[in-house]
């Protein structure tokens, strides 16, 4: 489905999938749990899915010249920091807009994890106190604004590489290579379970998925705690993005399953279910999340599983996103493990 699109290779190439055994037995045994580790994907900082989603981005950013990445997320977006990584490795500059997304104030909140790898890759970072938001933001226009009076070639990345023409590309190339490593393995998955904030992962790969007539089997875990807004950008970005790629199929409202239940108290927040899931993830595969995005798909897949959602026998793939750095900033709520 990707053919005719341009990929600047930044991925080690097609991220492995395990079966998560001791967590599946542990839930009952009735359902297969998988994992596509997408948070091993590249050797830049650690990697993650906008390195994945970035892939299909670059190659318009260096088409259209440019010499600095701009973009935006919260102190200890993951996104920013794989923006860096990029532009670290193709010499160019980048400018982070850093909001105060999370209401969290653990002291070393913006010193450690994402944002302290952000600052050692040389990105510029301002630090901006305004709250949670997916849409455009006032204060990354000025961000671009700024880099061309300063006579820079600002390429403009929107929060989370979503709402971009070329953001949900990543995604369907996901989807496509489930497919491939399906066929290979002589399995195939029931259903995805996803993170979903910006939109753009879920929104690819409904569009990636729908090829075989799966999107309503991708599952959608919000964590952005505005659900509403979610959802509309994932079927926005699914709309966009279908047309793109010429799919020859109307993607539809009811196309978007989006689970709202596990993103409270806030966006950013974990609850006592959530960190309940990671720790028992760690604890059961050694395969960390984080209490920002995979925790809280972690703790859906969980509770799905145990509420019974899924029939006996089923095969459910989680797709691993990346994160993990952010843990670095709660480590008060870790302190005791
Ligand atoms: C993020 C996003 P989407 O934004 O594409 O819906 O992806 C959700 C998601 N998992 C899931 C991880 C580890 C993520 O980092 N992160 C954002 C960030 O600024 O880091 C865009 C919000």
């Amino acid at each position: 489905m990707l053919e005719k699109f341009q990929r600047y290779p930044l991925t080690f190439g097609p991220t492995p999938i395990e079966k998560l055994e001791r967590l599946s037995r542990h839930l009952g045994g009735k359902v297969e749990i998988y994992a596509k580790r997408d948070d091993c994907n590249s050797g830049l900082a650690f990697g993650g899915n906008k390195i994945r989603k970035l892939e299909y981005i670059i190659p318009d950013a260096i088409a259209a010249g440019a010499d600095t990445l701009v973009t935006i997320g919260g102190v200890q977006s993951n996104h920013t920091r794989q923006v860096a990584a990029v532009a670290a490795k193709l010499g160019m500059k980048c400018r982070l807009v850093q909001e105060a997304w999370v209401p969290f104030a653990d002291a070393v909140y913006d010193r450690v994890g994402n944002i302290l790898m952000s600052r050692l890759m040389g990105a510029e970072i301002e630090l901006v106190d305004d709250g949670f938001d997916i849409g455009i933001r006032e204060s990354w226009q000025r961000a671009l604004a700024e880099v061309e009076a300063r006579g820079g070639k600002p390429y403009a990345i929107p929060a989370g590489a979503s709402v971009h023409r070329l953001g949900g590309l990543g995604y369907v190339g996901f989807a496509e290579e489930v497919r491939a490593q399906e066929a290979a393995a002589g399995i195939r998955f029931d259903n995805i379970v996803v993170c979903t904030v910006t939109g753009s992962t879920h929104a690819g790969m409904l569009v990636g998925f729908a090829r075989d007539g799966r999107q309503r089997h991708v599952i959608g875990i919000d964590a952005s705690f505005t659900p509403a807004r979610t959802r509309a950008q994932v079927l926005e970005i699914a709309r966009n993005t279908a047309e793109l790629v010429e799919l020859g199929q109307e993607i539809t409202d009811d196309d978007v399953v989006l689970i709202e239940d596990y993103a409270h108290p806030a966006y950013g927040v974990p609850s006592e279910e959530t960190n309940a899931a990671i720790r028992l993830c760690a604890r059961l595969e050694g395969m960390m999340t984080d209490p920002v995005y995979e925790g809280k798909s972690m703790q859906g897949l969980i509770d799905l599983v145990a509420r019974d959602h899924f029939p006996a026998g089923s095969k459910v793939l989680y797709a691993h996103l990346g994160g993990v750095p952010a843990i670095n900033a709660y480590s008060y709520l870790y302190r005791n493990g």
